[in-house]
């Protein structure tokens, strides 16, 4: 390896280190960093020479031991000072800078020129197809301008890093922000995957031919999509979970372990939503250095601006690098490095970090001399510095997330950091390329038409090789298969295993007939009083021995599992930690003891019911995901399922999620002291609109039986995209034994308990009940019987 390579990768390991990163840049400017990366003037009776030499010990530090040792210095100095009595000033931030400066970035291992023409294709059909479907059907929606702005950060994932799966190896998981969706039909379309017809159909799925959802949604597209993104926040928090999970099959023996990352893509504005950051101190604690975020910045949401009067992205560092992330911040683009180089006091910097976002969105939309007088007017100094540059260069100066350069380095660090997981924010335009039709304009997210002659400004400055009439029709456009273009973009793809995205099943159907298992329940427990919740708990026990599925089972509870009776579970199946269990647990000495396990095979994930159930769906489509059959049983208090968490519920139905989630303490009945919000009797009503959830509400011990084999034959055996809901209760009562064959009638949601033993009375009645009432119904059926000699069945 050339020495100046390998010099870039030991100083890349420099910027990944919180301690230094960025820094280095600025400090020879003898200033201070605040929060917000700006910087405030040294105080008197500091000495230009003293700082001086401070710093180049510590550049000869850096030169002589390397960065491990200089952190480590740097480190101790830091607890040194502390100690003395120095009151560091917090610094969740570094400078409005790029994290990885210039001189540390790798060589760009594509064809750039080649990669450009190939995006700006996908680009205009992109384009062409939310423009053509609204020309057909008025209204139908659609989005040009989140695309347009993330259009780099996927072509070089896609270029360069998505591997696919394939039979050797279990390849890359990606979450693709779901309003992004025509950009990645539009790549299908280049990849010759997905037809012109089917573009053209775009978001009318019944048209002859076919189409294509809106947004990425598994159910309407099960060879294509993965992951439903569309609702905003739930991937961010699904893909921590899912990066946990690929942790947890390793660590359990159930897959081998690889270098696979999940990918999450997601918008700046998404990040308000409170399950987007909601669950990234997991990432951190559990060290998942297998999960990347990308935040494409376009400091834009539907509105207007995400934070008008702040910085998105310095708000985002701060939160991720104080909840222990990786952050790697992709400002600024090729262009601007040789003004940066210039500008040997750091003022450049220092006026990057003053201005608030809505500022930022203004110089977007506004002409060079504008940029020129308003961004580095602010200085003579500054002005001095792009003297030589023509306005329109002004303009032109790119953002680090429109260039592929700063995007590749920034996922190669990425990539091949270790022990924690990273966050790339990356700045970029809302609608870049759509100029007067909407580039960083607020209307732009709503963006579906375009007139003559911005349609052909969009070609002109894309290169798309359609003259001025043939553009306005907006036709797709597909280079022959032989054109460079083709055959480069599917190189690229073999190179990574093939297509991304593309969903499969890839597991084997189970054998699932548990007969012999789930016997014993069919007998009622023979006058001992049990509750139905006791019941499901003997049922999982059983279920964990078994020799097929005992395995495969992952139970899963948000702290609720003494709740349910469950903690006799902790010792038998351990409790799942990534680090085993570094300390004694205060009641080793008893037979239940909380034993938490690098093997454990429960997943005990604390009070988030969000957070479990991202687990549900991890692991419950991990038959597709990993080709793994493994079967979650989420057991929570039934008030604080659906009416709680209910879009990730949808999110697993869309996704054909398969699994038993399971309402404790359902009913009504014995919670009746503790208020509203802990009495179940709506969760039912809650679950029904789910189309492809079979919900139940079981009285007895038997039922359960019947509804969970025929559950685990009819998902795991036949391969059926269906999940179940079973509430349980906590009212001990004698379970009856099975009347008769009746497991029909169970599965299919009525059969006869119980006839009138009166044959003769013409008074008759019909009773319905189930779960809690059911026993008030049968004693309904006495008295009716006694009193009144009405025979009710
Ligand atoms: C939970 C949820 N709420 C609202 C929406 C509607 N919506 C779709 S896109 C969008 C704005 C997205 O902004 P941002 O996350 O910054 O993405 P960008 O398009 O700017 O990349 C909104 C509000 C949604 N899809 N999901
Ligand atoms: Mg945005």
């Amino acid at each position: 390896m050339p020495q100046a390579n390998r010099m870039n990768r030991d100083r890349s390991d420099v910027m990944n280190n919180e301690t230094t990163a960025g820094n280095n840049e600025i400090a020879v400017n003898s200033s201070a960093a605040t929060d917000n990366g700006t910087r405030i003037p040294v105080p008197h009776g500091l000495d230009d020479l003293e700082v001086q030499e401070w710093l180049e010990s510590l550049d000869s530090l850096l030169e002589s031991s390397g960065p491990e040792v200089a952190t480590e210095i740097l480190e101790r100095l830091r607890a040194h000072a502390t100690v003395s009595g120095i009151d560091l000033p917090f610094t969740a931030n570094t400078p409005y800078a790029n994290t990885i400066p210039n001189r540390l970035e790798p060589l760009f291992p594509g064809d750039q020129e080649l990669e450009r023409r190939i995006k700006s294709l996908i680009r205009w059909n992109a384009l062409a197809m939310v423009v053509r479907a609204n020309r057909v059907e008025h209204n139908i929606g659609g989005h040009i301008s989140t695309y347009a702005s993330a259009a780099t950060l996927y072509e070089v994932g896609f270029n360069h890093f998505f591997r696919a799966r394939t039979p050797e190896f279990e390849g890359d998981t990606v979450y693709f922000q779901g309003h992004a969706a025509p950009g990645i039909y539009a790549r299908a379309f280049l990849e010759g995957r997905i037809s012109a017809q089917k573009l053209e159909n775009f978001r009318r799925e019944l048209k002859p031919g076919g189409g294509l959802s809106s947004y990425p949604h598994p159910w309407l597209m099960p060879d294509f999509w993965e992951f439903p993104t569309v609702s905003m926040g739930l991937s961010p928090l699904m893909s921590i979970y899912q990066a946990r999970f690929s942790r947890y099959l390793e660590d359990r023996g159930l897959k081998p372990a690889t270098d696979a990352k999940i990918w999450a893509f997601l918008g700046d504005g998404e990040t308000d939503e409170p399950e987007s950051l909601g669950a990234i101190t997991l990432a951190s604690r559990e060290k998942l250095d297998n999960l990347i975020f990308v935040v494409n910045c376009n400091l834009q949401r539907l509105d207007g601006p995400v934070r008008g009067n702040g910085q998105i992205i310095q708000e985002l560092e701060s939160a991720f690098r104080g909840a222990g992330w990786n952050v790697i911040k992709v400002l600024w683009g090729s262009e601007w490095d040789p003004i940066l180089e210039r500008d040997t006091e750091g003022l450049l910097v220092k006026r990057m970090g003053e201005l608030v976002d809505g500022e930022y969105q203004k110089l977007v939309v506004e002409s060079g001399a504008y940029v020129r007088q308003h961004f580095f007017g602010s200085d003579p100094r500054l002005l001095q510095l792009v003297e030589p540059l023509p306005d329109e260069a002004l303009r032109r100066l790119r953002l680090g997330g429109h260039d592929p350069r700063k995007v590749y380095a920034a996922y190669k660090a990425a990539v091949e950091h270790k022990g924690r997981p990273t966050v790339i924010l990356a700045r970029t335009i809302k609608g870049y390329g759509l100029g007067e039709a909407g580039e960083g304009k607020n209307v732009t997210h709503q963006q579906k038409k375009l007139n003559e002659e911005e349609l052909q400004v969009f070609r002109s400055r894309f290169g798309i090789p359609l003259n001025d009439q043939d553009c306005v029709e907006v036709p797709f456009y597909r280079p022959a298969e032989d054109s460079i273009e083709i055959q480069y973009l599917r190189a690229r793809r073999e190179a990574l295993g093939g297509y991304v995205p593309k969903r499969s099943v890839r597991s084997q159907p189970l054998a699932a007939d548990h007969d012999e298992l789930f016997k014993e329940f069919y007998n009622g427990s023979e006058g001992r009083e049990v509750s139905t919740t006791m019941a499901y708990v003997g049922m999982l026990r059983k279920m964990l021995r078994d020799p097929e599925i005992g395995k495969l089972i992952v139970p899963i509870v948000p702290d609720e599992a003494r709740t349910f009776g469950m903690e006799s579970l902790f010792r038998t199946a351990g409790i799942y930690s990534s680090v085993g269990q570094k300390y004694q647990p205060v009641d080793v000495n008893t037979l239940m003891y909380y034993k938490e396990a690098k093997d454990g095979q429960i997943l005990e994930e604390g009070i988030t019911e969000a957070g479990s159930m991202a687990s549900f769906i991890a692991a419950g489509s991990a038959y597709a995901t990993h080709g793994i059959n493994t079967i979650p049983f989420f057991i929570y208090y039934s008030m604080f399922g659906f009416q709680r968490i209910a879009d990730f519920i949808w999110a697993a139905a869309d996704m054909r999620t398969r699994g038993f989630l399971l309402g404790g303490t359902a009913g009504r009945t014995t919670l009746s002291g503790e208020g509203l919000q802990h009495q179940d009797g709506n969760s039912h009503v809650l679950a029904l609109p789910v189309p492809n959830l079979l919900a139940y509400d079981p009285a007895f011990a038997y039922e359960i039986a019947v509804i969970i084999q025929d559950g685990i034959r009819r998902m795991y055996k036949d391969g059926e995209n269906i999940f179940y809901y079973i509430t349980l209760m906590n009212e001990p009562y004698a379970m009856p034994p099975m009347p008769g064959d009746v497991k029909d009638g169970i599965l299919r949601g009525m059969y006869k308990f119980r006839a009138s033993e009166n044959k003769k009375s013409k008074l008759r009645a019909q009773l319905f009940g189930s779960g809690s009432i059911l026993r008030e119904a049968l004693q309904a059926q006495d008295i009716l019987g006694e009193k009144y000699g009405v025979a009710a069945d």
